[in-house]
């Protein structure tokens, strides 16, 4: 996700202080300098040499639509061939590599989870056991932890595994409901983690994120159209249920590339990267769609 930047005078002055004092700069010099030195050119090369900027968490978020004002133009050569979602199998790495792990084609691969037990054992029970009531993924929004309502009432992942389980298991079908969440509990990423591998067609030096990023809700729901700004490609395993994914390419390439359409269907994964692609998806047929993906570099 994106970085976020924290403006904060008093950590500002501090680091600025310490510096001074380094440098063997007397600091009540530094205290009256202080109001001024923000005039100055030096101040940016303090701030920037103390502070390990892209670490610090920000007191102000980004908001998406001045994300997607600056989104850096995409290459259009991503898309303009591509005229369907390509369905494969037994592909070898080399291949996936050259055809689809960098070069924004959108593909879903059949065969990679033909071992996993994910697809016997993920389900909303399974999910809510694993988390224990002080996990930090329950709640709504820690760093590195996010968790999207949609169309929900839910505020967080904790009220989420509080619904009734009527509703939650899709017996009573007048509340349905649509949630994503990033697990941030590395307990909970071992215990999900023995019930699926890492894809066999990701190339060797590609990294995988340590988060998983999980998908569950009704039929009838789904993502609206949105664009991410999480800097990588992903992939993402269908353990249930059947998602329908309408991909749009970025404005900037509208006259050369077309939209795309697929529906993955249990047991398949998708790749695709969501930062070049709008997407909206939609889970169609009668259930519970569960997934689980991640990103790679
Ligand atoms: O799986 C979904 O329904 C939405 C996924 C999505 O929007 C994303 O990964 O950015």
């Amino acid at each position: 996700m994106s970085k976020k930047l924290r403006s904060d005078v008093s950590l500002l002055f501090e680091l600025v202080v310490k510096k001074a004092v380094a440098l063997g700069i007397d600091e009540t010099i530094v205290l009256l300098w202080f109001p001024n030195l923000q005039l100055f050119h030096g101040l940016a090369q303090i701030w920037l040499t103390n502070s390990e900027l892209h670490l610090q968490p920000c007191t102000i978020n980004m908001p998406v639509s001045i994300q997607n004002m600056f989104r850096p133009p995409v290459d259009c050569s991503m898309c303009r061939d591509v005229y369907q979602v390509d369905r494969v199998s037994a592909i070898s790495v080399a291949d996936f590599k050259k055809r689809y792990a960098y070069t924004g084609h959108p593909v879903v691969i059949t065969d990679s989870t033909s071992n996993w037990t994910a697809l016997k054992h993920f389900n909303f029970p399974f999910f809510k056991s694993l988390y224990s009531d002080d996990s930090p993924t329950l709640e709504s929004i820690r760093q590195g932890c996010q968790f999207f309502p949609y169309d929900t009432e839910f505020k967080s992942l904790g009220e989420v595994f509080n619904m009734n389980a009527e509703r939650a298991l899709l017996k009573d079908k007048s509340k349905p409901w649509y949630i994503g969440w990033s697990n941030c509990d590395s307990s909970v990423a071992n215990a999900l983690r023995k019930h699926y591998e890492r894809p066999y067609f990701l190339p060797a030096d590609a990294e995988s994120s340590k988060t998983d990023w999980v998908f569950m809700g009704s039929p009838g729901y789904g993502a609206h159209l949105h664009i991410d700004h999480v800097v990588n490609p992903s992939w993402q395993a269908q353990i249930s249920g059947h998602k329908h994914w309408t991909l749009e390419p970025p404005p900037e390439c509208s006259l050369d590339c077309r939209g795309l359409e697929v529906t993955v269907e249990p047991g398949e994964i998708i790749v695709l990267d969501t930062n070049w692609w709008f997407h909206k998806t939609l889970i169609v047929g009668e259930e519970i769609s569960i997934t689980i993906g991640s990103e790679y570099d």
